[in-house]
């Protein structure tokens, strides 16, 4: 099989700036495209903006800009926000430019050569937003479906494009082709919308209310309709009809839309393509819609978008770009928060990889000397066999969020593998074991990391940093065990996904190595008295405690001013490191330390249960 793979996101409208919705479609076919490449696919993606037509015209008047010097503004939006989110794209096309307006007049030109086109009158119910007419039936209580707005009655001098012709021929074509559509709902839809007469497709405004737009070859007073012109961005930025790219990439393509535009790309554009001779293209990718809070689809329209742009300064765009692809049933509309992006993010990330990362690191220097050890044979672990080819089929069929949740499978797996093989213990009868189940541990975490690598580019290669790993990859060394070569690792690395607090507390519950008795017995605990405590004159965290140790006093400086109120502190018995150095805090000297416990955002002292004076020894 030929290894070439070309995606396409929808060209977006310079109207507003881009949401969440855009975001979504738009990492998808970048993750798409990193995937194939690293799969080492020939591969090209596509992106780009749609600049002409009446909406983004009334937007730059709204905006009181020339058309072109808004168009421009807006575009580079769409550019920063695609660098914010790592996108890859090879090619960003804009309809504005000659390259794509030369092609869009060639299709024309031959379209209407061959008798496809015709002038005509027409009367219709428009709907600005969307810029197309709708049929009485496809109103919602005769409302746009889309915006829930009015639609327009117009009517106007038009040049028809007879897709009519096309209909018989592209119902033949899509049962023919059962995975042309995806997933599968999105292909009855339109099999249904062809069940019956589609009527001709008006391609022209006239130039008279629609000024900007690509003038018709034949008919300088009309503008090219802004389907007929935008469709074309997926040829046009391949040098059609003779160009390279063009011949190579055309028969692999996959276009990725969401479902607003179904049927723009499952029947304009087919019987375009047809019309003017060009194959069809291989998939069409339908996702659904991303849900603000209320409810509804998030649209500019509608006012309740989701800024991308703060989400993935706040969480790191890789963390991001995993929250779309894991939550998001590909085809299904889902709700999107800040909220549920948050709990992915300390579970998923920061819990179950981000921790695996931290401790592995810790084990390999406490138990192998701060290297990669020595490689041994094969995957113990159910969730690793054939994970690799298991991600390649869910990827191809678009079930992204299986696949990512196939591969934190396996790093939870990874996790429970340390926990039951204690290399802590192994160590001390047999290091050269603890060292196996240790290198096993990287392999899978190198495994994992290529095979996140589609999702989350810059924190994998974070990743295969830390653990002393090559971090350009392959995916078929995913396939391949013992890649992993013994070697350092970093003395330093950033933890992963940081999360405040919690991470850093797991971490030193592991870090403890085992000591002896007489290790222990080096630390004097003696129970103290609350008897004086105040806040610290120059730090809102600490407490100043005077503790009494029956026959001494001490000055104690402490962190708990967030769980502690010091009127409630006095009397209570504590237990006190009475053998620590003494050490100035933020100007006061402490003279010891109190035990407190904490878990997470919790904490409380360790107090003494019973009567007991204070000074008594702990042990
Ligand atoms: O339709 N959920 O541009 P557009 C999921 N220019 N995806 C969403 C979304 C949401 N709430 N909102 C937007 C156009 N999208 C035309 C396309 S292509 C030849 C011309 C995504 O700026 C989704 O991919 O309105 C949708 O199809 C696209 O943005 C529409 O972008």
């Amino acid at each position: 099989m030929e290894k070439v793979f070309y995606v396409t996101t929808p060209i977006y409208y310079v109207n507003a700036e881009p949401h969440l919705g855009h975001a979504y479609t738009t990492v998808v076919a970048d993750f798409l495209a990193r995937f194939h490449r690293l799969d080492g696919y020939r591969t090209y993606f596509l992106t780009g903006t749609d600049e002409h037509g009446e909406t983004v015209y009334r937007a730059a008047e709204r905006a009181g800009e020339d058309p072109k010097a808004f168009v421009d503004r807006v575009s580079e939006r769409f550019k920063k926000a695609w660098e914010l989110l790592g996108i890859a794209y090879d090619d960003f096309i804009r309809t504005t430019e000659e390259r794509h307006k030369r092609v869009v007049q060639l299709v024309l030109k031959k379209v209407y050569e061959a008798g496809d086109i015709y002038y005509g009158e027409y009367e219709g119910l428009y709907c600005v937003s969307c810029e197309r007419f709708y049929t009485e039936k496809e109103l919602s209580e005769g409302l746009c479906p889309i915006h829930g707005r009015p639609v327009e009655r117009r009517r106007e001098g038009n040049y028809f494009f007879r897709m009519e012709k096309y209909r018989e021929w592209l119902l033949d074509y899509l049962k023919a082709h059962p995975d042309l559509i995806r997933p599968e709902g999105y292909r009855s839809e339109v099999l249904s919308m062809l069940s019956e007469p589609i009527g001709d497709l008006s391609i022209s405004r006239p130039k008279s209310r629609v000024p900007w737009g690509i003038p018709l070859p034949w008919d300088e007073e009309h503008v090219t309709y802004v389907w007929f012109d935008a469709l074309l961005n997926y040829v046009s930025a391949l040098d059609y009809p003779d160009g390279e790219k063009y011949r190579t990439f055309w028969p692999h393509a996959w276009h990725l839309i969401g479902k607003d535009i179904l049927k723009p790309h499952a029947v304009f554009w087919p019987t375009m393509l047809k019309a003017a001779g060009i194959p069809m293209y291989r998939h069409l990718n339908v996702g659904g819609f991303l849900l603000g809070p209320d409810g509804r689809k998030m649209s500019k329209t509608l006012g309740n978008v989701v800024d991308p742009f703060s989400l993935a300064e706040r969480y790191g765009r890789d963390a991001l770009r995993y929250y779309l692809l894991r939550e998001i049933p590909y085809g299904q509309d889902t709700p999107v928060s800040e909220e549920a992006l948050r709990t992915r993010y300390e579970s998923d990330l920061a819990d179950d990889l981000g921790n695996l990362v931290q401790r592995t690191r810790a084990m390999l220097f406490r138990f192998a000397e701060g290297r990669v050890p020595e490689p041994v044979p094969g995957e113990e672990l159910e969730e690793g066999v054939g994970l690799p080819g298991r991600l390649r089929t869910l990827v191809r069929e678009l079930k992204f969020h299986v696949a990512l949740e196939e591969v934190m499978a396996y790093v939870k797996a990874l996790n429970r593998y340390i926990n039951e093989k204690r290399p802590w213990e192994l160590y001390k009868k047999d290091p050269k074991e603890a060292q196996a189940v240790l290198y096993r541990v990287v392999e899978g975490l190198r495994i994992a990391s290529i095979l996140l690598t589609p999702a989350m580019p810059g924190k994998m290669a974070e990743l295969r940093r830390a653990l002393g790993l090559k971090e350009e990859v392959r995916l078929e060394e995913a396939e391949r065990w013992g890649l992993a070569l013994p070697g350092p690792i970093p003395e330093e690395a950033p933890v992963l996904f940081p999360k405040e607090g919690k991470v850093e507390k797991k971490e030193e519950k592991e870090k403890r190595e085992p000591i002896t008795i007489e290790d222990f017995a080096k630390v004097e605990l003696r129970v103290a008295q609350v008897v004086a405590a105040k806040k610290h004159p120059n730090a809102d965290k600490l407490l100043v405690l005077t503790l009494s140790l029956g026959n001494e006093e001490r000055t104690v400086v402490s962190g708990i001013a967030k769980w502690y109120r010091p009127e409630d502190l006095v009397g209570k018995k504590v237990v006190l490191v009475a053998n620590l150095k003494p050490a100035r805090l933020r100007g006061v000297e402490s003279q010891g330390m109190i035990l407190a416990a904490q878990e997470g955002e919790d904490l409380v002292l360790v107090t003494v249960d019973g009567d007991i004076p204070p000074g008594a020894v702990v042990r």
